[in-house]
């Protein structure tokens, strides 16, 4: 331990802390706009600058010592620190009122705190790039602290974002569609102001329910629940899911449905795919191809490994599928009037629903994805007050779901959810302890054994692209150990997505995990194969797994 003095206050603290994580054990908390609990120290910004024996240093990177003495608010320091800001600000643009992160904005915030009152403004104007479907990066508004850059680089480790002369730019300069950006939206949650953010379309989904033509239906996906309370006001996992829905309702949706009910689909579809791979020799190790940053990823940078992919469809694009076809077929429902709206925590989810392979309802399958705070947006917009909401259920047909589904939304829930269901398939016997704990968790990687009546399956889990790619490289060597692999784009899986609520710190996300497995344990049927909809789907229209009309419509296939 090493004794420093801040503000005339001893503090004994370890060795290697900086100054700025010695202030914050002292109850002195130092502004700045680069750094991130998550991410490295990067000096970018320098409004963390405070005194250290009497020299102006910055406090994010700055190392304790012996004796240090550090004065963090003398009129010295907050003049140094109002410079900073103030260079940053000059050429930001002042459109607060008009931008995504308004309110909920670092560089606001900060300017708040330091009582800048007045400033030279001479702002940059430089042109949007909407070329992606998924993210909007708006260069004029980049502060340069280089949190976007390490997070597409050294976690992701895709490398369409860089610093180079001192902006942070695209890859050559090029449109982000061009470059091997994959849509993960992690740049997103890593901003600090509004430089980058997801494509919002409120507004298509305002046309769709003012329009009495349509018929407008959602599914929500499984990570959306437990995050959708911090857009609201509440604690994270502590808006139920019924009240929830009665929420959606408000809002005009006609019909409210649950992609965990497609969840438990693909898990009946997945698990049969598995087995016929094992059973047959087919492609292993099986990779999941749920997560559509991963799927980006995939085609991007090992398109010669596409046929270790499932060829599940994802949930979402299997309920996109079926909401068009099964479902309206069952309500005497003409498809070309249903407006399907998918409720993500993700923006690569935006993308996928635009490819060419997702139309085999005869119509785009999905036709809006909004993220969950484009949701937080719209429930504030509408005013939907939900202390006075009475829960209402979910639609019938396609809207019962197990706790594996639910599970889905966390890293390990596929493959846990996938493992509960093969057990019993291949065994005969059941389940006596459904919890997989050896896949659950937020680290990057995790491996388990699984004994299917004396075939001992090894499975494995990775999130994050930099986990992935380690994954990858190993099937690329011929050296990967495992027969089936679960691959989730998002550090933490899909309850830390690009689209979800900001902040994402790991700390959130941790917390947002710890409420996806509350919710399974308190749901009376948790394995997919017992969901009553799901087996009604196959005894009325899919007949099988993997039979014709599952391949028509739940499977796809990927070319590079
Ligand atoms: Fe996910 Fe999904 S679990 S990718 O993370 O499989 O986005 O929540 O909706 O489709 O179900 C995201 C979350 C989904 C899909 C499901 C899968
Ligand atoms: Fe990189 Fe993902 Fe952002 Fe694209 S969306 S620039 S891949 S972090």
């Amino acid at each position: 331990m090493v004794s420093v003095v801040i503000n005339g206050s001893k503090v004994d603290v370890p060795e290697d802390f900086t100054v700025m994580q010695a202030a914050a054990q002292a109850g002195f908390m130092i502004p700045s706009l680069c750094s991130h609990p998550d991410l490295k120290v990067k000096e970018n910004c320098n409004v963390c600058v405070v005194e250290v024996n009497g020299e102006l240093k910055n406090a994010c990177a700055e190392k304790v010592s012996p004796g240090m003495e550090v004065k963090t608010f003398t009129p010295r320091v907050i003049e140094a620190k109002r410079e900073n800001l103030k260079k940053i600000l000059k050429v930001h643009p002042q459109d607060c009122l008009q931008c995504a992160r308004n309110q909920n904005c670092e560089l606001q915030a900060l300017t708040a705190t330091l009582t800048v009152r007045s400033f030279e403004h001479k702002p940059l104007q430089l042109t949007k790039d909407t070329s992606t479907p998924s993210i909007v990066r708006d260069p004029s508004k980049c502060t340069l602290c280089g949190r976007c850059v390490e997070v597409c680089n050294d976690i992701q480790t895709v490398g369409a974002l860089e610093i180079k002369d001192g902006v942070v730019q695209t890859v050559d300069g090029k449109p982000l569609i061009e470059t091997k950006c994959v849509m993960c939206g992690q740049c997103a949650l890593a901003c600090p102001v509004g430089a980058i953010t997801e494509k919002e379309e409120i507004d298509r989904f305002l046309e769709a329910i003012a329009d009495p033509e349509k018929i407008v239906v959602t599914q929500i996906a499984p990570a959306v629940r437990v995050a959708v309370a911090e857009e609201v006001g509440m604690e994270t996992g502590s808006l139920d899911m019924l009240t929830f829905v009665a929420g959606l309702r408000q809002l005009g949706f006609d019909y409210v449905f649950h992609t965990n009910f497609t969840a438990d689909l693909t898990i009946m579809e997945e698990g049969n795919e598995l087995l016929k791979r094992l059973k047959e020799g087919g492609t292993l190790p099986m990779l999941t191809s749920c997560s559509p940053g991963w799927i980006n990823f995939i085609e991007t940078f090992y398109p010669e490994q596409l046929p270790h992919l499932s060829t599940c469809k994802s949930p979402q694009q299997m309920f996109g599928a079926l909401v068009k076809t099964y479902w309206a077929d069952k309500m005497g429902i003409d498809p070309a009037k249903i407006f399907s709206v998918s409720i993500m925590p993700c923006t690569a989810k935006k993308y996928e629903a635009t490819r060419p392979e997702m139309r085999d309802s005869g119509y785009q399958d999905v036709d809006l994805v909004l993220t969950t705070r484009e949701v937080g947006r719209l429930f504030r917009m509408c005013g939907v007050g939900f202390d006075k909401l009475q829960p209402s259920n979910f639609d019938s047909l396609m809207g019962a779901y197990t706790g594996a589904a639910v599970i889905f939304g966390a890293s390990g829930g596929v493959m846990e959810a996938a493992l509960r269901t093969v057990y019993e398939v291949v065994t005969g016997k059941t389940l006596e302890d459904v919890n997989f704990t050896a896949v659950r968790g937020f680290e990057g990687m995790k491996e388990a054994e699984v004994d299917l009546d004396g075939t001992k399956v090894k499975v494995a889990v990775a999130n994050s692209l930099g986990c992935a790619r380690k994954i990858m490289e190993e099937i690329k060597a011929g050296t990967s150990p495992y027969h089936f692999i679960e691959i989730m784009c998002c550090p933490g899986g899909c309850i830390g997505g690009g689209g979800q609520p900001i902040p994402s710190t790991v700390a959130k996300r941790v917390e947002r995990i710890k409420g996806i497995y509350i919710e399974d344990e308190g749901l009376p049927l948790r394995k997919s194969h017992e969901n009553p909809e799901v087996k009604l789907l196959y005894e009325d229209f899919l007949h099988e797994p993997l039979g014709h009309k599952s391949h028509e419509l739940l499977h796809t296939h990927y070319t590079p």
